[in-house]
């Protein structure tokens, strides 16, 4: 740390203690440092691309030969930089699908693409892409398919040895990685080495012993956070649709989540206000009907992604907005033109923050370092109210009609989330009138309020689970 720096830290820390103001109590769960940095990604793609898209399936069998993986056209790079100019910060690629096919060269089976046409063999499609995100400045994270329909040991001992080898494999080599996407689906028929039959595992995927996979994953890649549905740094929002419950908690409790062995949908959905691990939501969406690339599929238009944006990023979780490379190894142009039409509206609907030049009150203060300013402008201060004051009001005034259509608002989830009731009101004719309302923030709540024109905007928070900490109230 340079020596400015730890000047101004200690003068901050001289001003609080003089004025006398602590920070709120943190709530019992809060988010570790590898959850804040996921939050702040807000979206990031993934990348549907093996086998798959030779055959024209969605689910391998797992009896390909991997003679069949040629695309004749893939640049890693080119991959990227389309991620990067849609605006999304990571990228998570299906390292291995259930068909059991790997694109690394993984030392541990024949069943990859050092036994394709690819390179000669010499090819390695997950060392190339996390090579080109690091490049560019793109987090790079890992899809394992725990269902692996080619490993002959699939169901027994020796698959779980195989697959924890794997996943020291690619954390090994490939790392730093953002995050590790554990799939659900799991068990049925396959090939299995020959034997052509169906496997179910124990109750679900108590089979894979997912608290020995996460230790491996904290011991290898600290930085990264697991998504699965047992011990979840980040949890399925419960459809692929794109869409986060508008009543979100980022807490929940894994053996709620998932009791024996099974998706709980309602809680996916909602979470636990009371949820004993912090395991936000995140939705996961193809942009094309399937997975992973077929002829005559079309993308989503810009404007059914932005819908997309508004009910995930805008919802308090992550988007992870899936892309399907074709037979070249690319992302189909009508895809890329889709992307970039959606990246532009979403910059421009949140270009100008009309709070920016409003005045700011509200009903109660903590006092110094934590006023109402603290919400305007995208940092880590907040606004909060004193202990004991759980419901509160933001107002923004300005001096002419403003036309707005969306009120964006965060809680600093760094201290935990606490909302459990808000309605926002537009001054009308010299009223306040409610124009939108809701339960949880969260990280990032954005509500569409159709273009209304007013002079003043009043946000009422009117139940919490603490002291109410408010990082941001925007309006576009
Ligand atoms: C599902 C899988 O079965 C699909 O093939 C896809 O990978 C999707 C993201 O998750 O559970």
């Amino acid at each position: 740390m340079s020596g400015k720096i730890k000047s101004l830290i200690l003068l901050v820390a001289v001003v609080l203690v003089a004025c006398g103001v602590e920070a709120p109590a943190p709530m019992s769960v809060v988010p570790a440092e590898r959850q804040l940095a996921w939050h702040k990604m807000e979206q990031y793609a993934f990348v549907h691309f093996t086998i798959n898209t030779f055959t024209d399936k969605e689910w391998g069998y797992g009896d390909e030969s991997p003679e069949l993986f040629n695309p004749t056209d893939f640049d890693a790079d080119a991959l990227v930089k389309v991620v990067k100019d849609a605006g999304l910060k990571g990228l998570i690629l299906t390292a291995k699908h259930h068909d059991g096919f790997c694109l690394w060269p993984s030392a541990y089976t024949e069943h990859s693409v050092k036994n394709s046409p690819y390179k000669g063999g010499k090819g390695d499609i997950v060392g190339e892409v996390a090579a080109a995100c690091r490049k560019a400045d793109i987090k790079f994270g890992i899809y394992l398919s725990p269902w692996d329909r080619n490993h002959a040991g699939y169901g027994t001992d020796e698959y779980l040895d195989y697959y924890r080898k794997q996943l020291r494999e690619l954390l090994t080599n490939y790392g730093p990685v953002f995050e590790m996407w554990f799939d659900g689906a799991n068990g049925g028929d396959g090939y299995y080495g020959g034997a052509n039959e169906v496997r179910r595992v124990e109750s679900g995927y108590l089979y894979y012993d997912w608290p020995k996979v996460v230790e491996i994953i904290r011991e290898l890649s600290p930085e990264t956070v697991v998504w699965s549905s047992s011990l979840p740094d980040a949890r399925w929002c419960s459809n692929e649709r794109g869409v986060i419950a508008e009543h979100c908690w980022a807490m929940a409790s894994p053996e709620q989540l998932y009791p024996n062995g099974r998706d709980h949908i309602e809680t996916l959905a909602h979470g636990m206000e009371d949820g004993n691990r912090w395991a936000p939501a995140e939705a996961d969406v193809s942009i094309r009907p399937g997975w992973f690339y077929h002829d005559n599929q079309q993308p989503k238009t810009p404007e059914k992604l932005f819908d997309i944006y508004l009910t995930s990023v805008g919802r308090g979780g992550t988007l992870l907005l899936n892309l399907a490379p074709d037979r070249r190894g690319r992302v189909p142009e009508q895809d890329i033109e889709s992307l970039m039409a959606w990246r532009k509206m979403v910059d421009q609907t949140f270009a100008k923050d009309l709070a920016a030049n409003a005045a700011i009150k509200v009903s109660s203060k903590r006092g110094c370092g934590f006023g109402a300013k603290n919400m305007l402008g995208d940092d880590d201060k907040y606004w909060a109210t004193a202990d004991g004051v759980i419901s509160g009001d933001v107002e923004l005034t300005w001096s002419k009609p403003q036309t707005i259509s969306y009120v964006m608002i965060q809680e600093h989830i760094a201290l935990g989330q606490r909302v459990r009731k808000f309605e926002v009101e537009a001054l009308q004719n010299g009223e306040w009138q409610s124009i939108a309302s809701g339960t949880t923030v969260g990280y990032k709540r954005i509500l569409p309020v159709k273009g209304i024109s007013t002079t003043a905007l009043r946000v009422r928070f009117i139940d919490s689970r603490g002291p109410l900490t408010i990082a941001r109230v925007a309006a576009y």
